[in-house]
């Protein structure tokens, strides 16, 4: 490696920082095996996200969505973290004022051990009454289709959908960490779903030095101070060597 290189700047900038934020998309999720949403294999039945992540189409149908829920959980169980979700957890145990945010649904952060964070898009695992607004766990593979709450009420995916708010909580707690940062990462994310494709934007108008690895070129490229292209499995075990 070459000592000025992309990639000595960031280690260099990652082992002095005293906070560390960490955005992620579905890009580092690909490397387990999980489809992204706007690549190739992001479809389902000719379905985009789009036409089906939204509460309209959870009223219009909520069998479709459910099968297409059902479908993603079904691949998702056979799924595991991959070396980009543990150097993300082993980044957390090194520095004490660390955040990480994630757009993904499959919980797979978790799962590799990352405990301070903020799922702001929801989580597939778990489920809320649209009668009572219980939250639960749910982990059925197969889940019956459709669900139904103890009071009688049809269950939905607690995820976020488009056209519907981010819980406060997280907002919040969002806000905070991309305030306090020195280094942001943004890893796997094309940037172009709101408020998240807003979250590089705000952390360096405070400051923050903000780097992005990704497969691609994105719109966040540009504002970026460092961009790394490449997998996520092979590019952010090596921030921490
Ligand atoms: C790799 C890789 C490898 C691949 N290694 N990299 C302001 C302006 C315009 C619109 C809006 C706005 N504010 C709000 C909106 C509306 C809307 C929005 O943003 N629309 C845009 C499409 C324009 N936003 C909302 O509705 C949000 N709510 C909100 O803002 O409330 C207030 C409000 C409401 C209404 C109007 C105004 C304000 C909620 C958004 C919820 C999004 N939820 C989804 C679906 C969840 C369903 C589910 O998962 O079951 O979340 S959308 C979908 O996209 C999913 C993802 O989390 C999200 C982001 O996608 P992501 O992660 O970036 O994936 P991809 O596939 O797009 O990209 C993968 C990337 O990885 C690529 O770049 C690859 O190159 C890369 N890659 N392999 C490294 N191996
Ligand atoms: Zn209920």
């Amino acid at each position: 490696m070459q000592p000025g290189s992309d990639l000595a700047i960031l280690r260099r900038r990652i082992a002095a920082a005293q906070s560390i934020t960490v955005l992620t998309g579905a890009g580092i999720s690909a490397d387990s095996g999980v489809p992204t949403f706007r690549g190739a294999d992001g479809l389902w039945r000719n379905f985009r996200a789009e036409d089906l992540a939204t509460p309209e189409a959870f009223e219009r149908d909520p069998r479709l969505i459910w099968e297409w829920y059902n479908w993603r959980r079904e691949l998702i169980a056979t799924k595991r973290p991959n070396p980009a979700h543990e150097a993300v957890a082993e980044l957390e145990r090194r520095c004490e004022r660390f955040w990480l945010i994630t757009q993904n649904v499959d919980g797979l952060h978790r799962a590799a051990g990352s405990r301070k964070l903020s799922e702001i898009h929801g989580n597939i695992w778990t489920v809320r009454c649209t009668g009572c607004g219980t939250i639960a766990d749910n982990h059925d593979v197969p889940i019956a289709i459709l669900p139904f709450c103890q009071c009688g009420s049809l269950l939905r995916p607690h995820i976020v959908w488009f056209g519907e708010s981010l819980f406060p909580d997280d907002l919040s707690q969002c806000a905070a960490a991309l305030r306090r940062c020195d280094v942001l990462l943004v890893i796997g994310t094309s940037g172009v779903v709101y408020p998240a494709a807003g979250f590089a934007s705000v952390a360096k108008e405070t400051g923050a030095f903000v780097a992005e690895i990704n497969l691609d070129p994105t719109p966040q490229s540009s504002l970026v101070d460092l961009s790394l292209q490449g997998r996520a499995k092979e590019i952010v075990p090596l921030l921490l060597e």
